[in-house]
């Protein structure tokens, strides 16, 4: 019988859980990604740069609030899953993901340095029989252009020798019903060959694998998804800006546009647009594209309006205040909520951070609350106060900029002398003073 070759080895390892597998990057894809893999049964390599991270997982503490303490002590405490801040234990990897950050550099460039330098690591122990898997966001064609060069110098052959496939993640924070395991997952190989080892592997963790032909097409379904965000919720902000000139609700319209059981999906205005990701990925196709000779329009017109969404915030503030014969210089703002959306706590690009920066600079004495964020690290003076009557009778300003479910709306609009709601928080609650101001 003719001996399984180094795919059909790898497979079986994969279908009978004796394979090793690694992941780089221990964040809010890496982690989760881990201990799905540690729950299907494999033994789990976690690689880390941040020994903070590495350290948490060895004591069994969470730091990604979407994932559960326990699971990590049991697989810890079972030996299943290990973290370390070196590559070396690589060398006994049968498959590798790279779950690392892809930001955009200061002039909104791809800064894809810690996808190269986690190549590079994982190349020095690349061995025969090896599954390579990269889940960061990127531009079409960064799998083949600038993982597979590195995989290839050491002399081995894709498709044959090792296999290498890009599988977008699709993890949204704080989101109760789609985890991990359950949303479907796109993978793309370099060779089909390679498609089929990545979806053995990831079949025996996530529920529904969808192969699709190439890495480049796997690369862009991520950046047509969060594209489609960016530029939808472009669309309902500059709608808003619309109605605010004609006098119309958005929020009103929005809800009634939204029973069309067909042909309409609602997005909704906000101060700007946050996170990692969507204010980010477009950027990484525009930039592609433009290195190809072409323009993504809708790209940068959804850019421009999603960052006016802050200034446009501070125009409505400082309009309401000087309707009450008050400038923003010296006005008490109390900020209520300043990570990106609702109930979680990350302020990465958060659009409340640019508001209080612009508001900082003409003038305003600026407060904030957001229980999730309990100290904002680049604004030592700002302090995070409780919302007691007294705090919120004192400001001559609420600005909701986060709209977490744990506020007592109602309770805030009866003491507040004027609320400006840019996230319809306030929907439903009495005004009879006429105090809040809607986006
Ligand atoms: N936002 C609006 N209006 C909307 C929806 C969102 O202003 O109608 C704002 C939010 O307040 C936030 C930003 O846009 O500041 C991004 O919101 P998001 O809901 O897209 O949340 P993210 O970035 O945490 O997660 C998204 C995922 N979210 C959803 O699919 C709901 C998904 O697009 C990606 O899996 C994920 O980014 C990612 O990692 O790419």
């Amino acid at each position: 019988m003719k001996e399984a070759g180094t795919m059909e080895r790898l497979i079986k390892r994969f279908k009978d859980r004796t394979a090793t597998v690694g992941v780089i990057g221990l964040g809010y894809v890496g982690l989760p990604l881990a201990i799905e893999f540690g729950k299907a049964g494999f033994n789990v390599i976690g690689i880390d740069t941040d020994e903070e991270k590495v350290k948490n997982i060895h004591e069994g503490n969470s730091y990604i609030p979407d994932v559960d303490p326990e699971d990590i002590n049991r697989l810890v405490s079972s030996g299943q899953l290990n973290a370390s801040i070196d590559y070396s234990p690589l060398k006994n990897a049968d498959s590798v993901s790279i779950c690392v950050p892809t930001p955009l550099g200061k002039t909104k460039d791809p800064d894809i340095s810690y996808i190269i330098s986690a190549a590079r690591k994982i190349a020095d122990y690349l061995h025969k029989g090896e599954l390579i898997v990269l889940e960061s966001t990127t531009y079409p064609g960064t799998t083949e252009e600038i993982i597979l060069p590195e995989l290839e110098a050491k002399g081995f052959k894709v498709g044959e020798d090792f296999f290498l496939a890009f599988s977008p993640e699709r993890v949204d924070p704080g989101n109760k019903i789609y985890r991990t395991k359950n949303t479907p997952k796109i993978i793309g190989g370099i060779t089909e060959r390679c498609t089929e080892v990545a979806k053995v592997l990831y079949s025996q963790a996530i529920d529904t694998v969808i192969p699709v032909s190439t890495t480049k097409s796997a690369e862009m379904v991520k950046l047509l998804e969060n594209t489609f965000r960016a530029v939808n919720i472009a669309l309902v902000n500059e709608v808003a800006l619309m109605c605010d000139r004609l006098g119309i609700d958005v929020w009103e319209v929005i809800e009634a546009a939204s029973t069309k059981p067909f042909g309409f999906m609602p997005f909704l205005p906000g101060p700007g647009l946050g996170g990692h990701c969507i204010p980010v990925d477009p950027y990484y196709l525009a930039w592609k594209l433009k290195t190809l000779d072409y323009k993504a329009r809708f790209i940068e017109l959804a850019g421009e309006i999603n960052t006016g969404m802050p200034f446009h915030i501070v125009s409505i503030i400082s309009d309401a205040l000087n309707e009450r014969q008050k400038s923003v210089k010296g006005s008490k703002i109390l900020v209520l909520g300043v990570s990106y959306k609702k109930d979680i706590g990350d302020i990465r690009e958060s659009p409340a951070l640019d508001i209080i920066r612009l508001l900082v600079k003409k003038g305003a004495v600026i407060s904030y609350n957001d229980p999730f964020v309990p100290v904002l690290s680049d604004y030592n003076d700002i302090k995070n106060v409780r919302i007691e009557e007294k705090v919120v009778r004192a400001a001559d300003c609420i600005l909701i900029t986060t709209d977490h479910a744990i506020y007592n709306y109602e309770w805030i609009v009866e003491k507040a002398r004027l609320v400006i709601d840019t996230r319809n928080a306030t929907k439903g609650v009495k005004d009879g003073a006429g105090k809040v101001i809607k986006l």
